[in-house]
């Protein structure tokens, strides 16, 4: 793929899922290309977090299943934060499993993820019945929101020795099986542009200097991440809600990743 010099909102004309043209469409108005992975662990915290962040960001990543208390309120109390601050929220469950089952691990159990979710994310690792289960659960809904559900598809890790990098094909299988989906699939987690400009690339490790967690995590910076790999979306999150103030931090974070963007287009 050649350099990308298309703008987001270029590129939001290009992409079929409403969710992944309103993600796009949204960090173009709000100047913000910065996702927060809000890996808190009390919905007290998640909360504050998101509002707290919330003026700064395009999308909160959230991991549902580490809030010690998540209850039936904490979907739509983040619902409500999102829209006031105008941002989606991506639960980043990374469905893994056969359709039949993702199917009721979308829509039901404690979390009930498509009531309240903009954006949803899987492995490719089952192959494309994940997919279908995926499609199947937000065909049969009749929440509004679920129906305009984006799914993500992890076609690279960050994590050092992760096999999606190392094993040859992984990430060329993983595109095609978006390409043939993309009413459903807007983009992919991945280190950088992977594909075409009709995706979004969201892009974690991302931290104000390079360097890892002693646990397999590696981290790249703003500018490299959107400047160099072409991604459009950094996710931070120690380097966010670790700081001081987060809120802070987070409009630095957005400082950088929207200054690496306009150099990327205009240069
Ligand atoms: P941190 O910036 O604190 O390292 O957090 C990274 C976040 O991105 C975590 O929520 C993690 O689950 C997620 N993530 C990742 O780090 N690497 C991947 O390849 C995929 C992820 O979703």
């Amino acid at each position: 793929e050649k350099e990308s010099k298309l703008t987001y909102l270029q590129r939001a004309e290009k992409v079929k899922n409403v969710t992944g043209r309103r993600l796009l469409e949204l960090m173009e108005a709000k100047k913000s290309n910065l996702a927060v992975a809000a890996d808190v662990t009390t919905k007290a915290q998640l909360l504050e977090l998101a509002e707290a962040v919330g003026p700064e960001i395009c999308m909160l990543k959230t991991h549902a299943d580490i809030i010690a208390d998540w209850d039936e309120g904490t979907g739509p109390a983040l619902a409500e934060i999102a829209k006031r601050h105008q941002f989606l929220l991506f639960e980043d469950r990374k469905f893994a499993d056969i359709g039949s089952t993702v199917h009721h691990q979308v829509s039901g159990g404690l979390h009930s993820i498509s009531k309240w979710a903009h954006v949803i994310n899987a492995h490719s690792m089952p192959g494309p019945g994940i997919i279908s289960g995926l499609k199947k659960a937000v065909a049969e809904t009749d929440s509004e929101m679920a129906k305009s559900l984006g799914l993500l598809l992890l076609a690279e890790m960050s994590s050092e020795g992760n096999l999606a990098t190392a094993l040859p094909g992984y990430t060329q299988k993983t595109i095609e099986m978006a390409e043939a989906e993309k009413e459903f699939v807007f983009g992919f987690i991945s280190t950088g542009r992977v594909a075409g400009d009709d995706f979004v690339y969201l892009t974690p490790g991302v931290k104000k200097s390079a360097g890892g967690d002693g646990l397999g995590q590696q981290y790249n910076t703003p500018e490299k991440v959107i400047g160099e790999k072409e991604s459009d979306v950094i996710i931070v999150g120690r380097g966010v809600y670790q700081a001081d103030n987060p809120a802070k931090e987070a409009k630095a974070y957005r400082e950088a990743g929207w200054r690496a963007y306009e150099t990327r287009v205009s240069g």
